[in-house]
């Protein structure tokens, strides 16, 4: 009879990542990552965890900096202490090869195993054995499970994969080749208790005991389902029961707002700020047609606003629809009128990627030549 073993899944952590899209806040973002990355060690403590196993791509690169490697050691220390034991399989950013952080074994503690040449790792105390394969380059169309196979000798069974996985259901959107594929019906093959997967940045369950932890921290806009961890038990008897944990806290998101039959710019605000928080990392898209006495000016609103969120980008698509100017509206001999005469010309002679300039340019004039107030 063996005792239930509790170990947590992570992967994806991207150590050092640059975050260059955030600007100023990209330094602030690196070291939430980091941040993030302890709060998964805290949580592994408190649950009283004999394992953390890394799905790959706890490091953004093979040679991170210094700073990143020392929060990992602190980390791998800290659990080292409570006794619990990590292990890592090299991912597709942080792939194992000769000058990669993961060649010297010794860097890390004792109690921290990863993934070289061979394929398992035997721990008796807990009767559990653990499945990998390092990854060894970026890229490869390699299956990262080709060759594992099950072994007798313990009573649980837990592999770890890095790449795309491909089955009938996520076939097309997860066929990305390049990236260490996999079938799933290999990983039914093996008969594992568990497979703890990484690559994808967003949770995924394949099936209820095989799953993609996601990144614990969000890394890019397109990521809803970041910022999880997976707690794992495994009892004899029983079935493998998983249970995630949020324990990521930046957050993004894109609202997109349609300028079209819009008469007033105090009807963007508050759909800009609808949600707003210090953690939050969101992208505004404006478009469709807007108005001509619309002023709409998306630098001034992302300045004015930005300080309600981590992060505020406004990027203004909408078109100003020059034909409806008609003469007598803004007759020739007012200056309006000349204005609007000489910059309809000038937006119809645009080249393709200066027409939205010019289109802001007659927009913002005639609003200014009426007296009205911009931003
Ligand atoms: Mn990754």
């Amino acid at each position: 009879m063996s005792f239930p073993v509790t170990f947590v899944h992570t992967s994806d952590i991207h150590l050092g990542k640059a975050f260059t899209q955030l600007g100023v806040k990209g330094a602030e973002q690196r070291a939430q990552l980091r941040a993030t990355f302890e709060k998964v060690v805290d949580q592994t403590i408190e649950w009283h965890a004999a394992f953390l196993v890394i799905a790959g791509d706890l490091f953004d690169i093979p040679d991170p900096a210094p700073v990143e490697v020392a929060t990992a050691k602190r980390a791998f220390a800290r659990l080292n202490e409570v006794g619990c034991a990590v292990v890592l399989v090299p991912g597709t950013h942080d792939y194992f090869g000769q000058g990669t952080v993961y060649t010297d074994r010794s860097l890390f503690g004792g109690n921290v195993y990863i993934f070289h040449e061979e394929t398992s790792f035997v721990f008796s105390d807990h009767d559990i054995t653990f499945y990998g394969k390092a990854n060894t380059s970026e890229r490869s169309n390699e299956s990262p499970l080709a060759g594992l196979a099950r072994k007798q000798g313990t009573r649980f069974h837990v592999a770890l994969a890095h790449g795309s996985a491909r089955d009938k259901d996520h076939g097309d959107r997860m066929s990305s080749s390049l990236y260490y594929p996999f079938d799933t019906r290999e990983i039914e093959k093996l008969a594992m208790d568990y497979v703890a997967l990484g690559h994808w940045h967003g949770l995924m369950e394949i099936t209820p005991t095989v799953w993609y932890s996601g990144s614990p921290e969000p890394l890019t806009l397109t990521q809803t389902r970041s910022g999880y961890i997976n707690k794992v038990l495994l009892e004899e008897g029983k079935p493998t029961v998983v249970h995630r944990e949020r324990v990521g806290r930046r957050s993004f998101d894109r609202v997109t707002i349609d300028l079209t039959g819009v008469a007033d710019v105090d009807f963007v605000r508050p759909r800009i700020l609808e949600g707003a928080s210090q953690d939050l990392i969101r992208e505004v898209l404006v478009k469709g047609a807007s108005k001509v006495g619309l002023s709409f000016d998306a630098e001034a609103l992302e300045k004015e606003l930005e300080s309600s969120f981590f992060r505020l980008t406004i990027r203004d698509t909408s078109h100003f629809v020059a034909d409806e100017l008609t003469d007598a509206q803004y007759p020739e001999e007012l200056a309006i009128g000349q204005f609007v005469k000489i910059m309809k010309e000038r937006v119809a002679k645009a080249a393709e990627d200066e027409k939205h300039l010019e289109e802001q340019a007659l927009k913002i004039g005639i609003a200014l030549l009426q007296g009205k107030k911009l931003f």
